[in-house]
C-alpha cells in the first residue's frame, strides 16, 4: 500500500469553537495515523507562504490576519495513510461550506468561506510543501507503526 502524508490544520475559528477533537477523531477513526501535531499562533511569514498562491486575492490580508492575530491558535497536523491527500480533502469538504456536503467537516460545522474551520492540502506537491513549512524541524514528524495495522490495511 502506498502511504501518503498530508497537512491538515484546525484554523483559529475551529479551535475557538472547540472542534479540535472532532477533526482529530474523524481522521483517527477512519484509520489514518497521526504523525505530526502542534498548537501555535503561526508567524505571519509562515501563513503568507502557506497561502502564497492566494496573495493577489482581495481576501488575502483578512485571511492572514485571522490566521495570525492570536485570538486563537492553529492546530497543525500531519496525517499518514492510503490516499490520505485526496481522502483528507473529501473529509474536509468544499471550500465554501454552503457547497460542502453534509458528512464533511465543513458541511457539518460551518457556514462561511471565511470561517471554514479546517485546512487540508490539495495535492501531493502542496502536501509536501506545507509539511515542510509547518513541520520543518528535526523530529517534528514521527515515523511509527500501528500494532493493529493488519486489521486496517491489507
Ligand atoms: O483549500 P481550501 O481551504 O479549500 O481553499 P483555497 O481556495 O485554497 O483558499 C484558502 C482559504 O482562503 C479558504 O479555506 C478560505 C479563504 N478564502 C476566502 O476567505 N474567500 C474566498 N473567496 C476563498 C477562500
Ligand atoms: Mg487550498
Amino acid at each position: 500500500t502506498v502511504q501518503e502524508r498530508t497537512f491538515i490544520a484546525v484554523k483559529p475559528d475551529g479551535v475557538q469553537r472547540g472542534l479540535v477533537s472532532e477533526v482529530i477523531s474523524r481522521f483517527e477513526r477512519r484509520g489514518y495515523k497521526l504523525v505530526g501535531l502542534k498548537l501555535l499562533v503561526p508567524p505571519t511569514d509562515l501563513v503568507k507562504q502557506h497561502y502564497a498562491d492566494l496573495s493577489s486575492k482581495p481576501f488575502f490580508n483578512g485571511l492572514v490576519d485571522y490566521m495570525t492575530n492570536g485570538k486563537a491558535p492553529v492546530v497543525g497536523m500531519v496525517w499518514e495513510g492510503p490516499d490520505v491527500i485526496k481522502q483528507g480533502r473529501a473529509m474536509v469538504g468544499a471550500t465554501n461550506p454552503l457547497s460542502a456536503n453534509p458528512g464533511t467537516i465543513r458541511g457539518d460545522f460551518c457556514l462561511s468561506v471565511g470561517r471554514n474551520i479546517v485546512h487540508g492540502s490539495d495535492s501531493a506537491e502542496s502536501a509536501q510543501t506545507e509539511i515542510g513549512l509547518w513541520f520543518g524541524g528535526k523530529g517534528e514528524v514521527v515515523d511509527w507503526s500501528f500494532g493493529n495495522e493488519e486489521w486496517v490495511i491489507s
